[in-house]
């Protein structure tokens, strides 16, 4: 393993903000790329103190300092990757975190890697309710809805934005992703959304298969 990525996935660890926002600064000196950063490096660290605090080994105030260290590495690299956007506009999705889930880092990595593959994204932030979804979907003339699901206690809430598609007879016209640790491909078929998908790399890939233009 890189020492460099190693050190970013420590700065994550150990809840070090100011040291995790310096090595993104460095990454992008050294002109690593801001995927592999994230993916290898920060994205490495959270997922490390998620199994720690699975296990009992650390406490919900450092998994907020983790999260703290992830985020102010992702402000420093996020531009970076909306840099290498396309011109070209692939659609417009509408994305966020369902309501009562505050997890936000995977729905922003996501939004990110749409608008740097060329999708234009409305990002609503964390819990928003399944109405308001499809609200905004039809108010910006959006092509897809993005919802993020981080507890299995909300992700049913991804069924009822199904449903309030249904309920409007809008079902056909917004295709419906979804994400977020506990959601599946058979989660995705048993709600009736048309498709998973398992990171940030496979959400455009996936967002490009349903509603891209190339
Ligand atoms: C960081 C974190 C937090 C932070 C969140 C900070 C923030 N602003 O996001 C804080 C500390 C606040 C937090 C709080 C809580 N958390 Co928490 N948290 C995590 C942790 C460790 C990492 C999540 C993360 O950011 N991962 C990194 C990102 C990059 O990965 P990701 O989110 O999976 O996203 C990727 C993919 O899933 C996918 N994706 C994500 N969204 C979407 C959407 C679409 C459309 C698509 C296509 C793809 C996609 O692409 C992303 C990028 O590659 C997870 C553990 C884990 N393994 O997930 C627990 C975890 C999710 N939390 C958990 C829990 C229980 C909680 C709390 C209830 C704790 C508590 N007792 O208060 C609260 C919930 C508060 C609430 N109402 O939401 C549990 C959930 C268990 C369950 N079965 O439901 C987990 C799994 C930890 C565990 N193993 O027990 N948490």
């Amino acid at each position: 393993m890189d020492y460099f990525l190693e050190r970013c996935t420590q700065s994550v660890l150990e809840g070090d903000e100011e040291q995790a926002e310096e090595l993104a600064r460095q990454a992008l000196e050294l002109e690593y790329s801001p995927l592999e950063v994230i993916e290898k490096g920060f994205v490495r660290g959270i997922r490390e103190v998620g199994e720690l605090w699975e296990e009992g080994t650390v406490f919900l105030p450092e998994l907020v300092m983790a999260a703290e260290a992830m985020k102010r590495a992702m402000a420093v690299l996020r531009p970076a990757l909306t840099n290498q956007s396309e011109t070209l506009t692939q659609g417009h999705l509408v994305i966020g975190t369902i309501e009562g889930d505050i997890h936000d880092i995977g729905k922003t990595l996501v939004a990110t890697m749409l608008e740097a593959n060329g999708f234009r994204v409305t990002d609503l932030g964390a819990d928003v309710p399944a109405g308001r979804f499809v609200d905004e979907a039809e108010a910006c003339g959006a092509d897809g809805i993005a919802i993020s699901a981080l507890l299995t206690t909300t992700m049913s809430g991804q069924r009822r934005v199904v449903e309030e598609l249904e309920k409007r007879a809008l079902r056909p016209r917004f295709k419906v992703l979804v994400g977020g640790a506990p959601c599946s491909q058979e989660w995705a078929e048993q709600i009736g959304a048309d498709g998973y998908a398992g990171d940030a790399v496979a959400a455009v890939a996936l967002a490009r298969r349903l509603i891209g233009i190339r």
